[in-house]
């Protein structure tokens, strides 16, 4: 598939191009060759004929992270280490994404969830694949061991945060911080909560961007969803929510996305990083591609308001 190759091929220009930009490079004193060598691995372990976990979604949700690091609540504030981790979360959070998700490896005895013992098992997987890269690349081998196993530590935590199963938990400490005014981002450990938070943002962003991009964003994820009840079938296995094509439509679906993780969530980010153009806009795409949505699904009035309530959160963004 040659034309995914040249999108998804987006994620090394755009990492190397943002950590120029960050000055990143000459900070850590990174080598180029080594540079080169670990994001284009990170790129080659997304697997391009995933419809939606594919290098060109780790690259949206880069390019998102960038412009939430540039908002003005936060930019002066934050360290380069803390940039450098953003990014590379970000570009990593999915690497290596089988396009099913955690129940559909857990009932099928996949070995990852055997060694994650059935807990955040992707999100684990996505962590220790790039930490096995960024040892294997030697990218950072000239910094101090403390720092080498700090760097490893945060994105871990980072990377795991993306796990929506654990996004109540998050939301709620968000809020209390925002309800309390308690967010000194003068503390690392501060400033490290909001860089889960704005990563968990850039993930779920695609209802917050233009209709035609967050049309075919949510035609894509819904494609790899079908795929997996297809294969659930074949097997004669339990079909997962979500995953029917018969019964799940699209417009569905994304709206019971968006009322139940993307808004909640984009709700709290706008408070916090108010007064933002840029979070206004998004949220107000947010409610005009909700409403379009709603205009597209021919559905019965309780399955539009009840959309996710009987069917769980969507899987794995
Ligand atoms: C993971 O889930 C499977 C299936 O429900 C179960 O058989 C197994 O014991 C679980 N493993 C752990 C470590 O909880
Ligand atoms: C959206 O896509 C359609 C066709 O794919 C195009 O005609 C239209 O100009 C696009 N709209 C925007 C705002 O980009
Ligand atoms: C039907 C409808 O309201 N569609 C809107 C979806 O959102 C875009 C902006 O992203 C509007 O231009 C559409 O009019
Ligand atoms: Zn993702």
């Amino acid at each position: 598939n040659i034309w995914m190759n040249i999108l998804s091929y987006s994620l090394v220009t755009l990492m190397c191009h943002l950590l120029n930009v960050y000055g990143l490079i000459q900070h850590f004193h990174l080598d180029m060759v080594k540079l080169l060598r670990f994001l284009g691995m990170v790129q080659d372990d997304y697997h391009s004929h995933n419809p939606y976990h594919n290098a060109l979604h780790a690259a949206d949700v880069t390019q998102a992270m960038y412009c939430y690091l540039k908002e003005s609540k936060l930019a002066e504030l934050l360290s380069p280490t803390d940039v450098f981790l953003g990014l590379l979360a970000a570009a990593a959070h999915d690497v290596d994404h089988p396009g099913v998700n955690q129940p559909f490896l857990i009932k099928t005895g996949h070995h990852l969830a055997s060694l994650y013992q059935n807990t955040s098992v992707l999100e684990s997987h996505h962590w220790r694949s790039t930490v096995g890269m960024l040892r294997e690349s030697g990218l950072l081998s000239h910094l101090p061991l403390c720092m080498r196993q700090d760097i490893e530590q945060q994105l871990g935590s980072l990377i795991l945060a993306t796990d929506i199963s654990r996004q109540n938990e998050f939301l709620s400490t968000f809020r209390e911080h925002l309800n309390h005014q308690s967010l000194d981002l003068h503390q690392a450990p501060h400033r490290h909560f909001i860089l889960q938070i704005a990563l968990k943002c850039a993930d779920v962003c695609n209802p917050c961007r233009e209709w035609n991009l967050s049309r075919q964003w949510s035609e894509r994820v819904c494609e790899e969803f079908y795929r997996q009840g297809d294969i659930e079938k074949k097997f004669a296995l339990e079909v997962s929510p979500l995953c029917n094509q018969q019964e799940d439509s699209v417009p569905s679906i994304q709206i019971g996305f968006i009322s139940h993780i993307v808004e909640p969530l984009f709700e709290e980010w706008c408070r916090f990083t108010e007064p933002s153009p840029l979070s206004h806009t998004m949220m107000d795409l947010l409610q005009q591609n909700k409403t379009c949505w709603m205009g597209h699904a021919h559905l019965k009035e309780e399955e539009v308001d009840g959309g996710g309530e009987n069917r769980g959160p969507v899987a794995n963004p």
